[in-house]
């Protein structure tokens, strides 16, 4: 039973997740995700549109996925290796060469997929015109003729 472990916030979720949790598992028998808590988002400047719970029982939903876990620090990846006998720690090629995993190659083995080209949550928001939550609520995205106003002006 070979084990798979990737980390991620995994917000937004799209085909470029998808692609890589499918290649993931295909690597071995069983994937487990560590999530980004929102705490741990925080830390690292990053805010969810959906949060911990939600995005965890999407990833749940998902046929590759076997376990979602917590992700609450950078320091935890070595303790998960060893406390679910991780084989293979499989992150996005954005990662690669990362001293966030590079040093995992001590325990496991560590393989970059390919990142999907076109696709990143952040692009998802900025075509929504989602802007960042004002005093907690995300603003409507602007009407197309507040738009076009905008490029006229
Ligand atoms: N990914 C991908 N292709 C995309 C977007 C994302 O292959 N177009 C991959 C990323 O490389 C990552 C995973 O999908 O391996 C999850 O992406 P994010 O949710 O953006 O995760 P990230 O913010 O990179 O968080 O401790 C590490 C962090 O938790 C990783």
């Amino acid at each position: 039973m070979k084990r798979i472990l990737t980390y991620g916030t995994f917000d937004l979720l799209h085909y470029g997740h998808i692609r890589l949790l499918q290649r993931a598992k295909a690597l071995g028998d069983y994937l487990v995700v560590a999530l980004s808590t929102d705490e741990f988002n925080e830390s690292k400047g990053k805010k969810a549109y959906h949060n911990y719970e939600t995005r965890k029982k999407m990833l749940e939903a998902i046929r590759y996925v076997d376990l979602v876990i917590p992700e609450e620090c950078w320091e935890q990846k070595i303790s998960d290796v060893q406390k679910y006998e991780i084989d293979t720690v499989v992150m996005g090629s954005d990662w690669a060469g990362s001293d966030k995993f590079d040093y995992l190659q001590d325990y496991c083995e560590v393989v970059y997929l390919e990142r999907t080209a076109g696709i990143s949550t952040t692009k998802i928001k900025k075509d929504l015109g989602l802007q960042e939550p004002v005093n907690g609520l995300n603003q409507l995205p602007e009407t197309k003729q507040e738009r076009d106003n905008d490029k006229k002006n």
